[in-house]
């Protein structure tokens, strides 16, 4: 049997964050939750870009720009998507997840959902590090583990 796991280290690797303007009381606390969380794990300064972009439904377009660029081992999209009175959020939801899938399978690199969709302000705020932890750090985690089960099956011919 073979098992093939990614560590959740990320050394020398390249990562982008691109994170909405939108709700930015809760995405200024994805992004410090996604910052900190690769210097914990090891990453250099210089391995970080962030890209700020206006809203969630904006992120696919420039996460499939830095993924197919052949400059980033990982890029994590954060956004909060918050529903209003209408049903605006359902199209944002729906058109970005599915962007933000296509620019990670398009591309062979991946692309982390850090996007909360929720019905209001206080269930953003318990996940954007309150009581419900916080998203920005579960998308960078995912990152740095996909970049390193990428590698494992590269190292093993798979
Ligand atoms: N963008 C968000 O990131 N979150 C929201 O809750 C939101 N709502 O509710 O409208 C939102 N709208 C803006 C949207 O993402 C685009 O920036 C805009 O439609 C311009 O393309």
């Amino acid at each position: 049997m073979q098992i093939i796991e990614g560590q959740l280290l990320a050394g020398d690797d390249q990562f982008a964050i691109v994170v909405s303007r939108f709700n930015d009381l809760i995405t200024k606390r994805l992004l410090e939750g996604a910052i900190d969380t690769l210097r914990r794990h090891g990453l250099a300064e210089s391995g970080i870009t962030v890209v700020h972009v206006p809203g969630s439904f904006e992120l696919p377009l420039i996460a499939q720009r830095l993924a197919h660029g052949g400059k980033f081992h990982a890029v994590i999209c954060l956004g909060a998507v918050i529903q209003g009175e209408t049903t605006h959020h359902e199209y944002i939801n729906h058109q970005m997840a599915g962007g933000i899938l296509q620019a990670s399978l398009t591309s062979g690199v991946p692309v982390s959902f850090g996007v909360l969709t929720c019905q209001s302000m206080d269930q953003a705020l318990d996940r954007a590090g309150g009581k419900a932890g916080n998203k920005g750090v579960e998308a960078t985690l995912a990152a740095i583990e996909m970049v390193n089960v990428l590698r494992e099956l590269s190292a093993k011919g798979l």
